[in-house]
């Protein structure tokens, strides 16, 4: 009896613990995905390291607190003999210990999370800058000194998707709302700052695999930067709810090697400097020529100029 009531208790822990365990998850975040990702910057690490550090802290103080309720309510009940009592008001010695224990461990928290914070917020050293500018309901992303600028809104099949009424789910599309026309290309190994702002309202800027979030105010100018370690698609959303189509405006982050990012860029200042005006508004559909340079994504400016032209 005792026996099965006991491994009832570990099964029922177990299937507490396991989500927890299950560190290593993907960049993006999955549908009933329980824990947080790891990202793909040293700085989605750092927040996952910070937030594993709180986890398991809390584990330990829930364990030994619901121990101690359990230990106190199946031990010392009535129908075991056990008898209040009745004179105890108060232990100093356990106050002054159950005070100090949580100051200590918030201080001992508080440390790596201030050194992570300030090499979060710290810009410096970094080798280019993309400023990111939100619209009612898209994204635009300018090289800062590059003359390479393209706005990215939610691609034409979501959003055929979304307005036809059919049940998305039936509609076959393996990026529902998290595609865009053109995705932001940004090389890997790279320390690449962001100065984000808006045009309209407050936006926020937000993929998890990079690991931050930040606002994107009308008249401000914020600043964030990523390394990117690995190669690879990372999808995110607008974070600050901005109207009425705030759900559908994603963000696209395609992170190349180096070498390939330079490619990339020479084949968009290509298109951008020269006879860029006539070309616009038929160009966008057929696009038959530049997919030599950069087979996936190489749509990019066409597009972006054909959605800046008829938006
Ligand atoms: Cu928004």
């Amino acid at each position: 009896m005792k026996v099965g009531r006991f491994k009832q208790w570990a099964a029922g822990i177990a299937a507490m613990a396991l989500p927890v365990l299950a560190f290593a998850q993907a960049a993006d975040p999955k549908p009933w995905q329980l824990n947080m990702g790891r990202g793909v910057t040293a700085q989605s690490v750092n927040a996952y390291e910070a937030h594993m550090l709180a986890l398991w802290i809390c584990v330990v103080i829930g364990i030994l607190v619901f121990g101690a309720m359990a230990v106190a309510m199946f031990k010392f009940r009535h129908s075991k003999g056990a008898v209040p009592d009745k004179d105890f008001t108060h232990s100093t010695k356990l106050e002054v210990i159950w005070t100090v224990v949580p100051v200590v461990l918030l201080v001992l928290m508080a440390f790596p999370a201030t050194s992570k914070l300030i090499k979060m917020y710290d810009t410096r050293e970094s080798k280019m800058t993309v400023k990111v500018t939100g619209f009612q309901w898209m994204w635009k992303y300018e090289y800062l000194g590059e003359n390479v600028s393209f706005t990215s809104r939610l691609d034409r099949k979501s959003d055929e998707i979304r307005q036809s009424g059919v049940d998305a789910r039936t509609a076959n599309r393996p990026h529902y709302l998290l595609e865009v026309d053109n995705v932001l290309v940004l090389p890997t190994d790279t320390k690449i700052r962001f100065v984000i702002t808006a045009d309209d309202v407050i936006h926020a800027w937000w993929v998890p695999a990079l690991g931050w979030k930040q606002d994107a105010i009308p008249g401000i100018v914020n600043e964030a930067w990523t390394e990117i370690k690995q190669p690879g698609i990372y999808r995110g959303q607008c974070a600050e709810l901005c109207g009425k189509d705030h759900g559908f405006m994603p963000i696209v982050v395609k992170a190349v090697p180096k070498a390939e990012f330079q490619q990339w860029l020479a084949a968009e200042k290509a298109k951008n400097a020269p006879a860029a005006a006539p070309a616009t508004p038929a160009a966008a559909p057929a696009e038959p020529a530049p997919a030599e340079a950069a087979p996936t994504e190489a749509t990019n400016t066409d597009a972006a100029a054909a959605v800046a032209t008829a938006g």
